[in-house]
């Protein structure tokens, strides 16, 4: 399939969805479109803009996709303020982007919507409606699959008093600022990931989360990815490595490999490549796994916090 490419505000070559070529280029500031005026702000942090005046819930033309689409490239996460949508009017904003990815924890989909993953600490009946502790650990979503994921969405649907922010880190800065003997030692490896890493860490800590069944460990069989891969429609290079599901650096002794990837999981997440999401109600967060981590920094237990998350299917990293 042919993608038609435009420059960005910055110069970065931004590929076009498909069915978005011939879409005018992104403007960053105040955006008009046939139906609706919205503006994309971008935060004063290393990633990140807020896109405001636009309604998820109304059918969104081809040169106001094109200009998120634009946007979610150059800024990485795209904070959607005040989105009063349905799971159904979630799902079809993120099928825009790719074919939607259901995660294998299969217990936690919103019922009648198995695109929809539920992440909530919040109890009923003695047992937990969602994934409570989603995001503990560093990652970029499913990257212990063939095909990880290109971008999720998380709306916010109940949040606490306090607490519950979300934090993300900047891979393409990560990669830029590597020191040389870090990039030499990596560039041209591959590393294993795998959702086994740390499920059995996180049951302890967390002990409603299920056993998996044979069937669930079938689905999520170690993968190999490259340590440096190549964002697909910017050609920008970005670290792939996460504390979550990263577990050896394929080639290397494992007492080398272990102190190599904790190198990189330090360097990788550094204050000066973060931003830190504070929700707001009715946000909808959309962010780009090829080029960031994340990390729920989580919120008092007794406080109720209710979320939904869709994820979008990438390409093969390179
Ligand atoms: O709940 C959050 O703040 C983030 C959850 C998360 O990391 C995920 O859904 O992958």
């Amino acid at each position: 399939m042919s993608m038609q490419r435009s420059a960005s505000p910055t110069g970065v070559n931004l590929g076009l969805l498909p069915q978005l070529a011939g879409a005018p280029a992104a403007d960053t500031f105040l955006i008009g479109t046939a139906h609706q005026d919205f503006a994309i702000r971008p935060f004063d942090a290393p990633l990140g803009a807020e896109v405001v005046g636009l309604d998820l819930s109304q059918p969104l033309s081809p040169q106001a996709l094109a200009r998120i689409h634009a946007a979610h490239l150059e800024y990485h996460v795209l904070v959607f303020r005040d989105q009063r949508i349905t799971p159904a009017q979630q799902i079809a904003f993120s099928r825009h982007f790719g074919e939607l990815q259901i995660h294998v924890l299969h217990q936690f989909a919103l019922p009648g919507h198995p695109e929809v993953l539920v992440v909530s600490n919040i109890v009923e009946n003695g047992k937990p409606i969602g994934l409570g502790d989603a995001g503990h650990f560093w990652h970029s979503d499913l990257s212990y699959k063939e095909r990880p994921s290109l971008g999720s969405l998380l709306h916010a649907r109940e949040l606490p008093e306090e607490g519950g922010d979300t934090l993300f880190a900047n891979q393409h800065l990560a990669w830029e600022t590597l020191p040389h003997a870090l990039r030499r030692a990596v560039e041209g490896r591959v590393a294993e990931h795998t959702y086994l890493a740390r499920y059995e860490e996180l049951r302890q800590r967390s002990p409603w989360r299920p056993a998996l069944s044979a069937e669930q460990i079938a689905q999520v069989k170690p993968v190999t990815h490259p340590v440096v891969r190549t964002h697909p429609e910017t050609g920008r290079k970005a670290l792939f490595v996460s504390e979550h599901f990263t577990t050896r650096i394929v080639g290397l002794p494992e007492d080398e490999s272990r102190a190599l990837l904790d190198e990189l999981f330090a360097h990788s997440v550094k204050p000066a490549f973060v931003y830190r999401h504070r929700w707001q109600p009715h946000d909808l967060v959309f962010w780009d796994n090829r080029s960031l981590q994340h990390l729920a920094a989580g919120c008092p237990p007794h406080l109720r916090r209710l979320m939904y998350r869709t994820t979008i299917e990438g390409d093969q990293p390179y």
